[in-house]
């Protein structure tokens, strides 16, 4: 009887362990399904790379997998830059790969059908191309349809628990903008420019621009993760004569995060020279181009995302002067104009970062001279005398926006529309418009002592960190303004 009973209940437990085993088997029969993709850059878009297989080379290819499989992806670097895979669907992120030839795997189950995408969900880079499909197809579900109920249950559970982590997360970042935050000066200096060059022949000049990432002050208690040209906004001011040959060295700093390049207006070639210096982080690049056309002219960076890196800071502006320079003035300042997309709303504090979808949608939170929030008021403010003759070399960065460039109580003497030095300058200008990556030389002469504000006329701007202050000190000149300042007028 004993034996008997030690019998049935080895043959109960080989019955169990059968069905285990089914069960077991029957989970083995879905598929593992395996992918690989690298990341890289193509025509100014950055993508993911099929490795392999049926997807060997093909750009953000569609992955394909039956329901109940478990899909693993692995994400290797072939462009350097920090990335990672996302597919919110399935709960799950890589961890971000860079430096060429590292990689990442994920794995998860595809335990419901349908058309999902998978992404890199760093800043911008999904709106700059990363994005594709993973497809899962309904034939295995009948077999997994058991199984399926508590996996989706947990998928259920696990999404609510990382809604609470985002709810946690909120309310974190909820707090953090109470806390005032500070970060390095990024602030370009508007008399931070080179003087004329003069009389000499054409020449080759060496310009050295240094991509570098900072987390720089915005504004009061507040802090924007910047990426520049040699750590301030605007990057160097230029000066070369039409003639010159400018060999342009871009390093970007080791401790980058992203490649970045540079496209000069100034150039005639391709890309403005974007498509020869695209630079990983801790590399140089090198180009050269002729300055055949004097004028004014912005430069920024155009590695995709181009609008989130040129909003980021990263801008600039180089004179081509005419044979024989420009006409002599007292003062020369550099001060370009730009937009900045934060996650949080104008005016709180704390660090923030960028949001895209403001970016596409162009709806700024920020508008600053020379990168931030009075930089160019209490910050640096242009300085001059009565009698003195004063020289704005204005460019307007954008990304997105024009401007309307004025001088509250002045009247522009001469304004180089458009940075054009081919064309006689306007003059007894009240407000010049600068497109979006475009540049106008401004000049005045001082006849009156005060503080002239200066603003892009869209003037609601203002109400989001838009002006600047020209100081001038001198003795009154009632001939030409006799008045007393009433308070509450803003100047
Ligand atoms: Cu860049």
């Amino acid at each position: 009887m004993k034996n008997k009973f030690t019998l049935f209940s080895i043959l109960l437990l080989a019955a169990m362990v059968a069905t285990a085993c089914g069960q077991a088997a029957r989970a083995s029969q879905q598929d593992q399904i395996s992918y690989s993709l690298k990341t890289d850059l193509q025509n100014g878009q950055m993508v993911f790379v099929g490795v392999g297989g049926p997807i060997d080379g093909v750009v953000n290819p569609t992955l394909v997998a039956a329901a109940g499989d478990t899909v693993t992806i692995m994400l290797s670097s072939g462009d350097g830059t920090e990335h990672n895979l996302t597919l919110p669907d399935f709960n799950v992120t890589s961890p971000d790969v860079s430096g060429k030839g590292n990689s990442v795997t994920i794995s998860f189950r595809a335990d419901k059908t349908g058309t999902f995408p998978y992404f890199c969900n760093m800043p911008g880079h999904r709106e700059a191309g990363m994005e594709g499909k993973l497809e899962v197809d309904g034939s295995a579900a009948s077999s997994s349809s058991n199984s399926a109920s508590p996996a989706s249950a947990s998928t259920a559970s696990n999404s609510s628990t990382s809604m609470a982590g985002m709810a946690m997360t909120n309310t974190q970042a909820g707090s953090t903008t109470a806390v005032a935050a500070a970060g390095a000066d990024i602030v370009r200096d508007p008399t931070d420019l080179p003087g004329p060059i003069g009389d000499r022949a054409p020449a080759t000049v060496r310009v050295d621009l240094l991509a570098k990432e900072v987390v720089g002050q915005l504004a009061d208690g507040t802090t924007y993760p910047y990426w520049t040209f040699n750590g301030k906004v605007p990057g160097p001011f230029f000066r070369v004569r039409v003639g010159d040959t400018v060999e342009v060295h871009l390093k970007n700093d080791p401790s980058s995060m992203m490649p970045h390049s540079v496209d000069f207006h100034a150039v005639t070639g391709p890309g403005g020279g974007a498509v020869f210096t695209t630079t990983q982080p801790g590399q140089e690049t090198v180009f050269s181009f002729k300055a055949l056309v004097p004028g004014l002219y912005v430069y920024h960076c155009a590695t995709p995302m181009v609008a989130e890196h040129i909003a980021n800071g990263m801008y600039g502006m180089i004179l081509v002067e005419p044979e024989g320079g420009l006409p002599k003035v007292d003062h020369e300042f550099y001060v370009m104009q730009g937009e900045i997309y934060t996650t949080g709303a104008f005016g709180d504090k704390g660090a923030q970062g960028v949001d895209v979808t403001k970016l596409l949608n162009e709806t700024p939170e920020y508008y600053v001279f020379n990168g931030a929030v009075n930089g160019l008021t209490t910050e640096h403010p242009l300085k001059a005398s009565v009698g003195q003759t004063v020289r704005i070399f204005f460019g307007n960065a954008g990304p997105n926006k024009i401007s309307s460039f004025h001088i509250i109580g002045e009247i522009m003497d001469q304004v180089y529309n458009f940075g054009s030095l081919d064309t006689p300058p306007m003059s007894g200008v009240q407000t010049t418009l600068v497109p979006a990556g475009g540049a106008a030389i401004v000049e005045l002469k001082l006849q009156v002592p005060g503080k002239y504000i200066f603003l892009d006329h869209a003037i609601a701007r203002m109400q989001r960190g838009l002006a600047g202050w020209l100081v001038v000190d001198g003795p009154n000149a009632p001939d030409i303004f006799n008045g007393t300042p009433m308070p509450g007028s803003g100047h």
